[in-house]
């Protein structure tokens, strides 16, 4: 691969996005090496994954502009279908993706964050949709997932005015879940998976799917599908062990890490 490398450390997936140059803005390539490398995870083996951009100035600065300013419509559609589609691939991925934002994540880069699962930054961040400043609409989910993680208002007022806000902003209208060093993010997005890899991973990518799918429908539809992900748990040896670990009364025992099984 040219622009993304991949290392599995401790079930934990680390897919970091490495065209420094450029602030790791995403071109064609990069969205297709992104897509391979999410064919390419075993699920038997990780739990969680990481995404995070190489250096310590950028997380993401955008699609590339240089390869966006010459297209026509039609390659223009092609070229948001492929992002579309690798952006929804990571939000649908079967198991939780960490963002970890080492700063810029600037249209397409603020964009590829929200579809994570959960986003932590260092304190350098800057986040923003300037696409109006450029012609265009935020093209690869911003008018949607913006609004629905930080509000309408904000996400509007973000939008129309093309305004980048600082790490601290982020936290404070819940873009992000933490602000750190820049040196501690990667400890701090290690620690997170692994927080999240230590459970059940069948209960985790259920519980995943259940809140992604539920927030698309109304609550009575919602609880449906909650109910079957929840149903689905039983008669697996993660929920055998899980349970019948609490149940034993020996304290020792219960100490033990229980061997969740990935399938
Ligand atoms: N694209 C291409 N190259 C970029 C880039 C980008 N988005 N951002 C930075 N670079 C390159 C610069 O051109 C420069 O390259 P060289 O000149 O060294 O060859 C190198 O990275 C370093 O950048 P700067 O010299 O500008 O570094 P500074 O620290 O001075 O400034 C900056 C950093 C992030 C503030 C600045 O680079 C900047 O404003 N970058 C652009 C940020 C931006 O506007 N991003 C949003 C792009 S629009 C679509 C779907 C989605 C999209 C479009 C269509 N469809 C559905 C069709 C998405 C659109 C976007 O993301």
């Amino acid at each position: 691969m040219e622009f993304i490398t991949y290392e599995v450390e401790n079930q934990v997936g680390i897919i970091t996005i490495n065209r420094p140059k450029a602030l790791n803005a995403l071109n064609s390539t990069v969205l297709d090496e992104l897509d391979a490398t999410l064919d390419q995870v075993d699920l038997e083996e990780v739990r969680v994954l990481i995404l995070t951009g190489a250096g310590e100035k950028s997380f993401v600065a955008g699609a590339d502009i240089g390869e966006m300013s010459s297209l026509t419509k039609a390659e223009g559609e092609a070229f948001g279908k492929k992002g579309n589609d690798v952006f929804r691939k990571l939000e649908t991925f079967p198991i939780p993706v960490i963002a970890a934002i080492n700063g810029f994540a600037l249209g397409g880069g603020c964009e590829i964050s929200m579809s994570c699962d959960i986003r932590i930054c260092s304190d350098n961040a800057v986040f923003g949709q300037p696409e109006v400043g450029l012609g265009i609409t935020p093209g690869f989910g911003g008018t949607q997932r913006l609004a629905r993680i930080v509000g309408v208002g904000k996400a509007k007022e973000m939008i129309y005015g093309a305004r980048n806000i600082k790490a601290d902003e982020a936290y404070r209208i819940g873009l992000v879940n933490n602000v750190y060093p820049q040196e501690e993010l990667m400890p701090a997005a290690k620690k997170l998976a692994a927080t999240i890899a230590k459970n059940a991973p069948i209960a985790v990518r259920n519980c995943k799917k259940a809140i992604n799918e539920g927030l698309q429908v109304d609550m009575d539809q919602a609880i449906v599908i909650e109910e079957k992900l929840f149903g689905d748990c039983f008669e697996t040896e993660d929920q055998k062990a899980g349970m019948g670990n609490f149940l034993e009364k020996d304290k020792t025992k219960k100490l033990k890490v229980v061997p969740f099984k990935n399938r």
